[in-house]
């Protein structure tokens, strides 16, 4: 297949792709990134998003069409800024758009909200969803009709604060041989606003079936989680962040253990990496960003697609540099 590498979206900016087939169509619900004056610091302030767009394709190849402001930071009574990646999912009829943001207590939270149309408009529920922390919810929901939220994120994203059941301003992020910090699942009640059970660690181990380690930054989780599932079996796919690999491990249920299986995506233009993984009309594609259009400002961002293949066993081949 013929497939450019040119940015998707052009006349703004957009990072964070999550991306679903509904209605026979691609959806794309990436995060808005926008100039700002906030300043550029490892607390991720210069990623100072308000609104959220929602953007649909009719091929891979075809043109996008921008549906605009699907959510607006103004209409969400619990949020005070920073509307980072956010996800969608359908069932019963509706569509539910997750996303995450900061609370007027500096704390990041995920909230929801609910629309008849996959672009929307979304009505936010008022409150975030209870016992949401952290950053980069992604939904997957599963053959049988469940659905789970998958999250978390470390340094801006905070989930080192997070380490026991309360927000601790002093979380650290593990290092040497002590156990990397681990995302975490919940399963989503059936009208999806709310978590079905109390949110769990999901557990990447090594091929000796250890978990990662602290001090592995090539391989541990950073943030920008993401699950599908091929041929029968569970595909949790993340960021390294620091590290800036985009990677995956493989489960036999939503919620793991996974094992740790390699790197999809290698370091692009920017600091962030963050995708989503879907299958369409028979193939599967990694949409993704980088820098490109701002030449390189870690902020200002563009979304992009690339088609990925498996080996027999089942495996991600890496994606071919450009
Ligand atoms: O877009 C803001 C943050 O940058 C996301 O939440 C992270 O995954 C990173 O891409």
């Amino acid at each position: 297949m013929i497939m450019s590498d040119k940015p998707l979206i052009s006349h703004t900016y957009t990072a964070d792709p999550s991306a679903h087939v509904f209605e026979g169509k691609i959806y794309i619900y990436p995060s808005h990134d926008r100039e700002t004056d906030q300043p550029t610091n490892d607390n991720g302030d210069q990623y100072d998003m308000v609104d959220y767009h929602v953007f649909s394709m009719d091929s891979i190849d075809g043109e996008v069409t921008d549906h605009g402001v699907a959510l607006d930071m103004k209409d969400v009574p619990w949020v005070d800024k920073q509307m980072w990646a956010p996800d969608a999912a359908f069932k019963n009829g509706k569509y539910y758009l997750y996303f995450p943001a900061r609370a007027a207590d500096g704390i990041f939270r995920i909230g929801v909200a609910v629309g008849d149309r996959p672009e929307g408009p979304f009505v936010p529920e008022p409150e975030p969803i209870k016992g949401s922390f952290s950053i980069d919810p992604a939904t997957f929901v599963d053959d049988d009709g469940e659905a789970y939220l998958y999250f978390g994120g470390i340094w801006g994203g905070q989930l080192q604060n997070w380490q026991g059941d309360s927000f601790d301003p002093d979380g650290q992020e593990p290092e040497g041989d002590t156990p990397a910090l681990l995302p975490v699942v919940g399963r989503l009640r059936e009208d999806m606003k709310e978590f079905a059970e109390k949110p769990r660690r999901i557990e990447i181990r090594d091929e000796n079936g250890e978990l990662l380690k602290g001090r592995d930054h090539d391989r541990r989780f950073f943030e920008a989680a993401w699950m599908h599932k091929y041929q029968g079996r569970y595909y949790f796919s993340y960021s390294t962040g620091d590290t800036h690999y985009l990677c995956y491990a493989v489960g036999d249920n939503p919620y793991g253990p996974f094992t740790y299986g390699g790197r999809i995506l290698e370091p692009v233009l920017g600091w962030t990496t963050h995708h989503s993984i879907v299958e369409f009309e028979g193939r599967w594609y990694l949409f993704h960003h980088d820098c490109e259009i701002s030449k390189g400002v870690n902020h200002l961002r563009n979304v992009k697609v690339k088609e990925i293949f498996y080996d027999e066993e089942g495996r991600i081949l890496p994606v071919a540099r450009d």
